[in-house]
């Protein structure tokens, strides 16, 4: 808990821990709500002429007894100096909430989080209800306090829910829970932990939507006043071919362009709470029906010599990669990374749809060691291209082609869409060579 008083911050000396995206924008917030304001940033994101900043851990430890608030950027590993007075740190999120005076719709959960949030904030849009996403999706919500729109759906990671008291939105949903981020939280009851403060502060009875039958999220959200309601359940679920919201039929599973059970479940979530938020039925069957997917999550890129290739960069789990590649029959997966303190012992199960595996990055020698004795062969490639040139080469004919990693791109990327541009970049060099 923030012992902080929110209603002093003009005046209030305050440091912003880490200049990226969320940081910058938590900077110019604070500033604008009056604060004295300095930047800690020691890695490769120095603020500008002006702004004044702490660049070394010395100084840090100096001047931080000092600080009345410290906002930290949701990257920052908890074990870091800047959190050592845990009762003056708070996320971005946290600074943001406490001057937003618009009801905000919370997402988060393991997998399916930017999906889910994208669906939800276009159903609303097509009602014609003025919104925004915001959060971990990219888009910081402190940059959206000085003129808000009539709804934040805010993408809220296990990052900035760890250091936000009472988020209190007015409708949350936890899609699901699978090991991640072991590396930040340490356990896995730290991240459930950390994932179920969504539901902090709600008002009593308000919807919190969890997967039905998940015994685990359900106890963590227990506390909350709100009012769980399961997905599949009476107000979002799969009947034949129809998905029905509210009681509604929105749309025909067969005019979906994307309907794995997994992209049925994130349609049924944003559903329930576009309608709860005053969507119409019809633009939210709209929505379901023109969504192709996102971005660098099972994105297929194009078909290079027969082999359809899939960008699964943001499948930074093996649970994600399980979960993508379910629709898939055949392929050479590219994997590794940076290992998030997980087991990637569960991507075995998927070998006899494998005819080979390429190993990559920091992790790769855990993903080799998956895969000995399963038959499929696995090799080790050096980066990008040398990864993509092997991959074609071991396919054989129908496999498809996937970079699905089950780990982070912080080895040797600056995020998963970096990489996921990097791997477009190189099957399309591929490509032209052959
Ligand atoms: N830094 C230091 N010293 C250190 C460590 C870090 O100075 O010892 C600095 C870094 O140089 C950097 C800053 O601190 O300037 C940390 O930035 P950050 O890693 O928190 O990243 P941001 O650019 O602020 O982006 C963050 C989210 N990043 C993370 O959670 C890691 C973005 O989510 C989010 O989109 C953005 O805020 C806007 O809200 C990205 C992400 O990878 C997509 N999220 C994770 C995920 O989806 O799995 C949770």
């Amino acid at each position: 808990m923030t012992d902080f008083d929110w209603g002093s911050m003009r005046g209030a000396s305050v440091l912003i821990g880490g200049y990226g995206v969320a940081g910058r924008s938590a900077y110019r917030l604070a500033r604008e709500l009056g604060a004295e304001t300095v930047v800690f940033e020691d890695g490769a994101n120095r603020p500008e002429e002006g702004v004044e900043t702490i660049s070394t851990l010395e100084e840090l430890s100096a001047r931080l007894p000092f600080f009345d608030l410290v906002v930290v950027s949701p990257g920052i590993h908890p074990s870091h100096l800047l959190y050592s007075r845990r009762e003056v740190v708070a996320s971005e999120l946290a600074l943001a909430r406490r001057f937003l005076d618009v009801p905000i719709i919370a997402v988060t959960g393991t997998n399916g989080k930017t999906t889910v949030t994208t669906l939800v904030s276009r159903m609303l849009g097509r009602s014609g209800i003025d919104n925004l996403a915001v959060g971990n999706i990219g888009e910081p919500i402190s940059a959206h306090v000085a003129a808000p729109p009539s709804v934040l759906v805010v993408e809220a990671s296990s990052f900035q829910l760890a250091y936000t008291d009472s988020l209190a939105p007015a409708q949350a949903a936890f899609l699901n829970f699978a090991p991640d981020h072991l590396d930040w939280h340490g356990t896995m009851e730290a991240y459930l932990a950390a994932k179920a403060r969504i539901a902090e502060g709600m008002a009593e009875g308000a919807p919190i939507w969890v997967p039905a039958g998940e015994a685990r999220i359900s106890a963590a959200l227990s506390t909350s006043p709100g009012r769980q309601r399961g997905i599949f359940g009476p107000d979002a679920e799969v009947i034949g071919d129809k998905v029905r919201i509210g009681g509604l039929e929105v749309a025909a599973v067969s005019s979906l362009r994307r309907s794995l059970p997994h992209d049925l479940l994130n349609f049924c979530f944003a559903g329930a709470m576009a309608m709860e938020a005053g969507a119409d039925a019809a633009s939210i069957g709209a929505v379901m029906e023109e969504f192709t997917g996102l971005a660098h999550r099972m994105e297929l890129i194009g078909e290079v010599e027969g082999h359809a290739v899939y960008n699964d960069s943001k499948a930074t789990t093996p649970d994600a990669v399980l979960c993508d590649m379910q629709s898939i029959k055949s392929a050479v997966l590219i994997a590794g990374g940076r290992n998030k303190g997980v087991d990637l012992g569960p991507l075995a199960s998927l070998a006899p749809r494998l005819s080979a595996v390429v190993a990559m990055g920091e992790a790769a020698g855990e993903v080799v060691a998956v895969f000995a004795g399963t038959g499929t062969e696995v090799i080790q490639a050096g980066g990008m291209d040398e990864a993509v040139a092997s991959a074609f080469a071991l396919a054989r004919g129908g496999d498809a082609v996937v970079l699905g990693p089950a780990c982070t791109s912080w080895d040797n990327y600056t995020s998963y869409a970096a990489r996921g541009e990097d791997f477009r970049r190189a099957v399309r060099e591929w490509g032209r060579g052959h």
